[in-house]
Parts: structure tokens; C-alpha cells; sequence
């Protein structure tokens, strides 16, 4: 069995702005960055909790990003925000660009954030479910590095690219969901490396284009996209979405651009804001009732709502005040404060 560790939650930021700090983040980076690893290792996120803050180390180790970074918002007429994180990591330019973007959607009924210049190493649904949390519904996407081969190709053109969703629903959590459109994100392959696991089958091939279910072989070959076709044209329109559209680089752009470096991959980001009540006519309350009607009718039937194990976990880590990660996990954490 895995030896575990508790980490009581009040000490998990601290404790990471300091090791951040100890690295050469400045205050608001590692801020920013540690209040993005707690949200996401409260609610057991464990690819993109505290496993993060190596990939987040790494990259300033390897002398790529500005730990002073400040982020710079254009302002526009129209409902389009444009935020240039100027080399820093993304989560402190939505920080900062995300009243701008609130304000716009609540103007025009639909905005967007385009995050450029940005290294990105995090989850999605943070984000999304902060909009949700404000009563807007919201998408969010990134490319990473081409790790992740087309379908029925056999080498990485595309990133392992997340979608993420949020849907507020009143008195209840949001509905949210969150994936890579590969078939495992790169951070789950990286987990099973660490403890020795093979992969299921179906998630990645070796660098002769065969099948393979060995962690190291599946990174030094190319990953694959969930879902076939489908999950491989959708990993195509994020490319598009947060790339081109926004005029930032695709992952294979991001791959060139990290020259073999390690650390966090190097893009833009985009965020889709919706003001529900200007779409549905000010029907608010009749449409939640339907979206509400469609939930339970999920839930009726035995199947779960995405993040419900997340919220679940939120809930049992703020009642027992603290969290469990691996006793190696935080072994090699405590390392980088040497
Ligand atoms: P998972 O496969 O772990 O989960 C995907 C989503 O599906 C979650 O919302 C999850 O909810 C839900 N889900 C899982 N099982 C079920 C089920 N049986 N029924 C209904 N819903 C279910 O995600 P990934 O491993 O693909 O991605 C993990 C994280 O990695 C994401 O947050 C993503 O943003 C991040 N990532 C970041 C990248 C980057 O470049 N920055 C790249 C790739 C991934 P629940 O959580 O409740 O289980
Ligand atoms: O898990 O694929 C991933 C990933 C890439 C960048 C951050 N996470």
C-alpha cells in the first residue's frame, strides 16, 4: 500500500510560496501559482495539485519564464480581452484580466479572454468555476506541446489539450468537467512512471508506432487522443481556438519553442464567458429548471455528474482540514526547498 502523508490545509500555501519564492518567483507569481495548486490538490487533483509545482520549478530553473512577469490587459470597445502574460506563468494575467472579462460578459451577453505569451502548467476548471461561481457559464481551452499523435498517425502534431466547462446551478456546485483530449493527460502518465504502473492499453504508442503500455516508452513515443477520430478533431479546434484565433503558437510550435527544455509549455489560453440571462430572455428560472430536470435524470439513473468525485473530496478535505498525498510525493517536494 502507498505510504501516505497529511498536510494540514492552512500550511499548503505557505508552503508553497515559499519553495515557489526560494526559486526566484516573485510575490504575485507565487501567489497566484500557489493558491492555484491548493485549489486543485483540496479537491485531490492529484496530476495537477501538488505534483505541479515541480513543472512550475522547472521552468524557472531552466531560465524560460520571468518570475516578475507583469501581465499587461489592452483595453477594447469590443468583447474581446486581450491580456499579455509577457512570459510569466498564465494564472496571474487571468488574475488580472478576469474582471474585464466578467464586466464584458455581462455587457454583451458573451465575451472572451485571450491569454498571450503565457507558460501553462495547470488544470482548467478553476478557472471556469470561478465564472460559474459569478452565475456565467464558461469554457476554457489550451494547447501544450505535440506530444499526442493524430488519428491514425503515429507521431505527436498535437498537444494533449484540455476543454473545460462550468455551468452554474443555483444552490448547487456547478457542473463542470475538465480533460486532456488525449486519452490520459501527460501529468497521469508522469504519476504512473513515478510508482512503476502500466498503462491501461489504448493511451499511447512507442517511437516505432506500436502499441505500448510502459509510461517511459509512451513519453519518448506519442501519446493518443481519447475517443478516436472525434477526440482527435476536437484536439485539432482547440489548437485552433487557442493558437491561430489568438495569435499564439500550436504545440508544435510550443514543442520548438521549449528547444528540449523541460517545464512548462509555452502558449496562449482562451476563456468563453456567457451571460445566461441574455441569451434565455431573462427565462432564468424556467431554463435552470430544465438544465436541473437533465441533471437529475443523469444522476437518477446511476450514472455520476463530472466533478462530482471532486466535490466530494473538496468536501471531505475541508471537513477533516487536510489532505493526503504520497509519503514520496512529499519527499521529493521537501527537496526543492534545498
Ligand atoms: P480525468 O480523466 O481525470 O477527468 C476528466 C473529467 O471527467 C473530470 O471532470 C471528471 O470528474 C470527469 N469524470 C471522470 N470519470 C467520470 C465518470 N465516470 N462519469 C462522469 N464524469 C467523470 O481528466 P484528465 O486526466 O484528462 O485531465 C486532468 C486534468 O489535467 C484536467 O484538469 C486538465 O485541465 C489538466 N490538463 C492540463 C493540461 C495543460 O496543458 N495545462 C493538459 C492536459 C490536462 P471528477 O474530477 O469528479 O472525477
Ligand atoms: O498533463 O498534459 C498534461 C499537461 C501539460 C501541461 C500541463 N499539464
Amino acid at each position: 500500500m502507498t505510504k501516505t502523508v497529511q498536510l494540514a490545509l492552512d500550511d499548503i500555501k505557505p508552503f508553497c510560496v515559499k519553495i515557489l519564492r526560494h526559486h526566484g518567483y516573485g510575490n504575485a507569481h507565487a501567489d497566484a501559482i500557489a493558491d492555484m495548486l491548493y485549489t486543485c490538490q483540496l479537491d485531490d487533483c492529484q496530476s495537477h495539485g501538488l505534483f505541479r509545482l515541480f513543472m512550475a520549478i522547472d521552468t524557472i530553473s531552466n531560465g524560460k519564464i520571468d518570475g516578475n512577469a507583469e501581465p499587461v490587459i489592452a483595453s477594447s470597445s469590443n468583447a474581446i480581452v486581450k491580456a499579455d502574460a509577457s512570459n510569466g506563468m498564465s494564472q496571474l494575467a487571468f488574475e488580472q484580466a478576469s474582471p474585464e472579462l466578467i464586466a464584458k460578459a455581462r455587457q454583451h451577453g458573451i465575451a472572451a479572454l485571450a491569454i498571450n505569451n503565457c507558460y501553462h502548467f495547470s488544470a482548467l476548471w478553476p478557472v471556469v468555476e470561478q465564472l460559474a461561481s459569478l452565475g456565467l457559464a464558461a469554457m476554457s481551452m489550451v494547447p501544450s506541446q505535440s506530444w499526442v499523435a493524430p488519428a491514425g498517425g503515429t507521431r505527436g502534431s498535437l498537444g494533449t489539450n484540455p476543454f473545460a466547462f462550468s455551468w452554474p446551478r443555483q444552490g448547487k456546485n456547478p457542473f463542470t468537467f475538465d480533460f486532456a483530449t488525449s486519452a490520459f493527460a501527460r501529468g497521469e502518465i508522469e504519476l504512473y512512471r513515478r510508482e512503476g504502473k502500466p498503462l491501461p492499453e489504448g493511451v499511447a504508442v512507442d517511437k516505432d508506432g506500436k502499441p505500448t503500455t510502459d509510461p517511459q516508452a509512451a513519453m519518448d513515443g506519442a501519446m493518443l487522443t481519447f475517443g478516436g477520430y472525434k477526440g482527435s478533431a476536437l484536439s485539432i479546434m482547440i489548437e485552433l481556438l487557442a493558437g491561430p484565433l489568438i495569435d499564439d503558437l500550436t504545440s508544435l510550435e510550443s514543442m520548438d519553442h521549449a528547444e528540449g527544455r523541460g517545464g512548462a509549455p509555452y502558449h496562449g489560453q482562451v476563456i468563453i464567458a456567457f451571460d445566461l440571462a441574455q441569451f434565455n430572455g431573462s427565462h432564468t428560472d424556467q431554463n435552470d429548471a430544465r438544465a436541473e430536470r437533465l441533471f437529475a435524470d443523469i444522476v437518477d439513473q446511476g450514472a455520476r455528474l463530472p466533478s462530482q468525485r471532486r466535490y466530494a473530496a473538496r468536501a471531505r478535505n475541508l471537513e477533516r482540514g487536510f489532505v493526503e498525498i504520497s509519503k514520496q510525493l512529499h519527499d521529493d517536494i521537501l527537496k526543492l526547498q534545498e
